[in-house]
């Protein structure tokens, strides 16, 4: 296939890094689409733990291309030092493979001091933010303030833009930020520009003469479908569109070049950060999940909350991203539950419902509802075979299958890039 969609079907922290990494040598080129360095994509070569958040995960592969669209917020600060640690871990080729979007738009530090105002005016209803400046840079965005990539380029047009954006953040924020003064941030944003310039291209040209030579793309999206700024659980998502429609804004590539979205989901279900998680456990399995599967922020290192599988959100995501497929991850961490509850419904007011109630708040007075399966108690961590799988593991795996209407392609049953089962 010429051109695959890798996304998360949950709340992010699914597992694409793997799968990005794993998949990425059948590909020329790996593009980001959407999201910033919040994201935390981890792949373990070897011993080896990479934990990427802005450069996309195919940059461990030495003859992959990699390039950050135009849908991507960039804080420079953020890319040069992911550059240097990949540097000093023996990537010495970055520059020449990884290319970004001019049109990309740029964290400014006054992005920063806005995410945590904002997340401090909120108080309880914060949305609890990784605080890199996010949500406020696609304000800017969306606000037509934003500055681009290609405006650090120009130092009048930068200079002019910064003068504008300032004065208005001043108006929100007051005078006490030294962190906002117009210097040396002004300087310092044209300087980043100076270093970027190696690396910037038209990302939608980029790939479409990628595409005319037959060049394969991967495109790798960061969060989740829950975490979508449209079809998310609303507020408490990112800004970004993680599902598979902010490929084609994210990067100009038309919908028809996509050829397959593999959607890519954890055998239970977290969530960082604020917002609805129906089948969210408070209890003794709750830390097994946590403990057992090291969910720990890859950015952050908040603990994640953890819960069993929740199909209704699976196949929501399923729909809203069209997934041909479905790459099912961290089976292994199941292997010592006696029971393994799934949830294929909500009780919701008096009813039962098996679809995502219409307004997104109301995910909250969700109750789950829930089938209960036997586990298998046994280890399936590094089963390379689908035929080696305890059959209770075989038999969840089919029901998630079931449930979510769609095939399963990929289970992994440990972070290595061998201890996975392909399903060709
Ligand atoms: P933001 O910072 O504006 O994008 O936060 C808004 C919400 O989006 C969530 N979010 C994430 N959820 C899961 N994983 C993410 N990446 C890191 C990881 C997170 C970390 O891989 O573990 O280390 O904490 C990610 N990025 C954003 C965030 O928690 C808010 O709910
Ligand atoms: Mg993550």
């Amino acid at each position: 296939m010429a051109t695959l969609v890798i996304l998360g079907l949950q709340w992010g922290d699914e597992g694409k890094g793997k799968i990005v990494d794993m998949l990425a040598e059948r590909f020329d080129v790996v593009a980001r689409y959407q999201g910033g360095h919040n994201a935390g994509h981890t792949v373990t070569i070897d011993d080896q733990k990479f934990v990427l958040h802005l450069i996309p995960s195919g940059i461990l592969h030495a003859d992959t291309q990699c390039v950050i669209g135009n849908g991507v917020v960039i804080d420079p600060a953020a890319f040069f030092q992911e550059i240097d640690e990949l540097q000093q871990r023996g990537l010495d080729d970055i520059p020449g493979r990884l290319f970004v979007s001019a049109r990309a738009h740029v964290i400014m530090p006054y992005h920063r001091v806005l995410d945590r105002i904002r997340e401090e005016s909120r108080g309880v209803k914060k949305i609890g933010t990784t605080g890199r400046g996010i949500g406020p840079t696609y304000e800017s965005k969306m606000g037509r303030t934003g500055i681009v990539i290609a405006d650090l380029l120009n130092e009048t047009v930068f200079r002019e833009k910064l003068h504008t954006a300032l004065d208005a953040i001043k108006q929100i924020c007051g005078e006490n930020f030294p962190e906002l003064a117009y210097e040396p941030m002004g300087s310092t944003y044209l300087n980043y520009g100076d270093q970027l310039r190696p690396y910037i291209v038209d990302c939608s040209l980029f790939l479409r003469q990628a595409v005319k030579k037959g060049k394969r793309i991967l495109c790798e999206g960061a969060q989740g479908a829950m975490l979508d700024v449209d079809h998310g659980t609303y507020p408490y998502v990112t800004s970004s569109s993680a599902c598979a429609g902010g490929v084609c804004t994210g990067l100009g590539l038309g919908p028809t070049q996509i050829n397959f979205v593999l959607g890519v989901i954890k055998a239970y279900t977290t969530r960082v950060g604020e917002g609805p998680f129906p089948t969210e456990l408070f209890d003794d399995d709750g830390k097994v999940l946590r403990e057992r599967g090291n969910e720990y922020g890859a950015t952050t290192g908040r603990p994640r909350r953890c819960g069993w599988f929740d199909a209704v959100v699976g196949r929501y995501a399923v729909r809203i991203n069209d997934a041909h497929a479905l790459s099912v991850m961290k089976i292994d961490v199941l292997d010592p539950f006696p029971k393994i509850k799934i949830c294929t419904g909500y009780r919701y007011r008096n009813d039962v419902i098996t679809e995502l109630p219409m307004a997104p708040d109301a995910l909250a007075a969700c109750e789950p509802i829930y089938e209960e399966h036997d586990g298998w108690q046994q280890s399936t961590v590094g089963v390379e075979q689908y035929d080696e799988l305890p059959p209770k593991a075989k038999a969840y795996l089919n029901r998630i299958a079931e449930l979510l209407e769609t095939d399963i392609a990929i289970i992994s049953t440990g972070p290595k890039r061998r201890q996975t089962i392909i399903n060709e």
